[in-house]
């Protein structure tokens, strides 16, 4: 009998739930992952991607050498070349680059691969280099940062409810979010509340398989989120239920605000979300006199015009009924920010001088730039051609020649295809990693289970790699993974009294040394005035692009979690695009019937950004005007090489330059008919 050795670690993905798992490994070879059974967030389930972890990561296309270009960028050909003869080509490169461009003419563009504190991007891995080469910032705003934004200006942080603390709600409402798609394991918690009395409510404009299981579903028009949550506030002042002690003593332009709710009664309401009156008043009544009512809106509710406010307001609904003093009460999008881990105050991390920033929203932007242009992007953990907004734009970036690209990846993805060189990268099992959940409370520690394959590195290992042979000398920059795990560790923040590597190792998780419940803001909140701050008159509500369908484009597209990708991670693992199937676009029978169009029938969808083919799926899911295909399939694997993407346009969000994934208008037609669109 071969020995079995069980190793502790934590899913790297961008996932709210970065569950704890446990690898087994058989003579150096990981045979089975299962999540922790011990830990309380995870209780040992997976999901329906992770569980395929272990054949991912032995799959057969895995990157396991350096590459060079070898065909035109865009080809996907490649020679194999030494790691000495990659890293040599890098610094003639950007030594070359740096000495006529600038530091800046460098674009580090890291994705959302691995959200490790140490790998990966919530612990900006790569940064020192950067920082020493005079780099451009690159702003990593693409997944949360409009609602991030939204709900500061209103309760000082994004950080809120401990999700755990749902089993205590007795109303959740489940707006913006699909649970049992997007992170699961909240779902333990709502059924928890659910066993004693709580009732759930879906706020979404798909019917999703979350939808499914709640007491209720409001199907809203998209982007109309703050319209609602001003309507159901106008209820609650109907039924005279704000708590008036919780608005005296903590919040501030309470009055300014209540003026803004009296604008937006339900009948009103009504014609900006298309949600019947007397199901809004309902909701406002139940809302009104339900203590504690959680709140759980996550990031799809802000890919929008309007999603930066959504978040704004729809925080501010717990100002109103004073929530927040209740376990079980608040608002819950993220819990990153209650985490004291502060990646960037480390020495090193901090740049040399001022530079600019790159926005990875506006890639395709960025790229066009010919007065200060980008020369060299290094893409890491990201796959902009599958993920990016404008992928017909992003493409056109990517196929300059004058561009050097490199790409650190896993998988040969569409990015790939367009890099000069490759540098093969290493999977979870195979790298040191520190972790926390923005959905829950913990901290997690990820060791290496078995040896790297071929001749992949760590992003770590890679960049002290790249800094050796550019001949860079502050020490910083050669910092082992355990350095780097025990100076993020070191804030002295009580939040971590008592975390150490030693312990993280020997245990594999550990919470956050807050009470349990955790219940945030009972002494105030951190804004400037220490109280939550109400949205001012007209700060309210801003419009979806959407709601102004006038030209030949009339349906709204919304382009959210696939149930088998992660992002376009598992995009090519053969049994989960299986699953998935090929590309659907979910269409009401009344648009369809409109359109001349049948169930099942092969269609194009497009808009002036371009177009994608598709299988139309006739669905009740979605209301007349909304149509739906998910995000996550790999361009080069989908009919006619694109995805999703090729329709969204590089468009800003109203706060922080989010991105408007499920915020544009496209039409449908059959496959074969040229550029039918619904008349005016
Ligand atoms: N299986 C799977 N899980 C994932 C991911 C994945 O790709 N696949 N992605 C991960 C990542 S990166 C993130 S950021 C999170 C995102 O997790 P979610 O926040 O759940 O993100 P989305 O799937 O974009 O959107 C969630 C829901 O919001 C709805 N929605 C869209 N527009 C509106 C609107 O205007 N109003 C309302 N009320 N609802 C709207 C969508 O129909 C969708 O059902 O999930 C993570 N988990
Ligand atoms: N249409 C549409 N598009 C969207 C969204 C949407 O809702 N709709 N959501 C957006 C959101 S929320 C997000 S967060 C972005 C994500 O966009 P990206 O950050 O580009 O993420 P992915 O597309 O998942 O690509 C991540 C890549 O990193 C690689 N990778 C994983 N781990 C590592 C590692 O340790 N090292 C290295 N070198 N590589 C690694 C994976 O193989 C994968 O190819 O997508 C956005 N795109
Ligand atoms: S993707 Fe989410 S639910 Fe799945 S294993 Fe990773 S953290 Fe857990
Ligand atoms: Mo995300």
């Amino acid at each position: 009998m071969t020995a079995e050795l069980n190793v502790l670690g934590a899913c790297p993905l961008d996932c709210p739930d970065t569950c704890s798992w446990v690898v087994t490994v058989r003579d150096g070879e990981a045979v089975r992952l299962r999540g922790n059974p011990d830990q309380p967030y995870t209780r040992g389930s997976l999901c329906v991607k992770v569980n395929r972890y272990v054949e991912h990561s032995k799959a057969a296309d895995r990157i396991l050498y350096p590459m060079r270009r070898t065909g035109p960028k865009g080809s996907g050909r490649f020679e194999r070349v030494t790691w000495d003869e990659a890293l040599d080509e890098i610094a003639e490169r950007l030594t070359a680059i740096v000495a006529e461009h600038g530091g800046e003419a460098i674009w580090p563009y890291q994705g959302t691969g691995t959200l490790g504190y140490i790998q990966g991007e919530t612990g900006q891995a790569g940064r020192r280099l950067w920082n020493a080469l005079g780099a451009s910032f690159h702003d990593l705003n693409i997944c949360s940062r409009a609602g991030n934004t939204g709900l500061r200006i209103t309760n000082g942080t994004p950080g809120g409810m401990d999700p755990e603390t749902f089993a205590l709600s007795r109303l959740i409402l489940l707006w913006g979010t699909n649970t049992l798609t997007s992170g699961h394991h909240l779902w333990k918690f709502v059924q928890r509340a659910r066993a004693d009395g709580a009732h759930v409510v879906a706020i979404d404009p798909i019917r999703t398989r979350t939808a499914d299981q709640c007491d209720e579903h409001l199907a809203i028009r998209p982007g109309t989120d703050a319209a609602l949550a001003l309507a159901l506030l106008h209820v609650v002042l109907d039924e005279d239920a704000q708590d008036q002690d919780y608005l005296d003593r903590h919040t501030k332009g309470w009055d300014g605000f209540e003026r803004e709710i009296r604008r937006y009664p339900p009948e009103v309401a009504e014609e900006i979300t298309g949600i019947p009156a007397k199901d809004i008043r309902a909701l406002g009544r139940r809302l009104a006199h339900t203590r504690p009512t959680g709140i759980r809106a996550t990031m799809g509710l802000q890919r929008h015009r309007g999603g930066g406010t959504a978040l704004r307001t729809i925080a501010a609904i717990a100002g109103v009924t004073g929530d927040w003093r209740h376990p079980g009460g608040g608002v819950s999008y993220s819990t990153s920010a209650h985490v004291p881990i502060q990646a960037d105050t480390r020495p090193g991390l901090l740049p040399a001088g001022p530079v600019r920033t790159l926005t990875m929203t506006r890639l395709a932007e960025g790229l066009e730039d010919t007065a200060d242009p980008v020369k060299c992007l290094w893409v890491y953990a990201a796959n902009p051609m599958g993920s990016t907004s404008d992928q017909n734009r992003v493409r056109r970036g990517l196929l300059r020649d004058d561009l050097f690209t490199v790409v650190m990846e896993q998988f040969p993805t569409d990015t790939v295809d367009y890099a000069d060189i490759v540098l093969p990268a290493t999977m979870q099992f195979e790298h040191t990693d520190l972790h926390a959940g923005y959905g829950h409370m913990y901290l997690m520690w990820n060791e290496p289970a078995v040896p790297p394959p071929g001749e992949c590195l760590s992003t770590t290992e890679t960049f002290r790699r790249v800094a050796r042979r550019l001949g860079l000398t502050d020490p910083s920059l050669y910092d082992s993974d355990l350095d780097i795990a025990r100076e993020l560790l070191s804030g002295g923040h009580p939040y971590l009294e008592g975390v150490t590597v030693e312990r993280l190792r020997a245990e594999g998780w550990v919470r956050l040394n807050v009470p349990d419940p955790f219940v945030p803001f009972t002494e105030g909140f951190p804004t400037a005035s220490g109280r939550l701050e109400f949205p001012g008159p007209g700060e309210a509500y801003v419009e979806p692009f959407t709601a102004r369908a006038a030209g030949p484009y009339r349906l709204a597209l919304i382009t959210p979690a696939s149930h088998t990708f992660l992002n376009t991670i598992f995009g090519n693992n053969p049994e989960l695009t299986r699953r998935a199937g090929t590309p659907k676009v979910l269409v009401n029978e009344k648009d369809a019937a409109d359109r001349g169009l049948r169930d099942g029938a092969r269609v194009r969808v497009f808009n002036d950004n371009g177009e994608m083919a598709a299988e139309l799926e006739i669905s009740d899911r979605v209301a007349p005007g909304v149509v739906m295909t998910p995000k996550g399939h790999w361009p080069k694997l989908s009919p006619g090489g694109v995805n999703a993407n090729v329709l969204v346009d590089e468009r800003d969000a109203d706060m922080g330059r989010g991105a408007v994934y499920h915020d544009n208008l496209v039409e449908v037609a059959p496959e074969d008919g040229a550029g039918v669109t619904a008349s005016a």
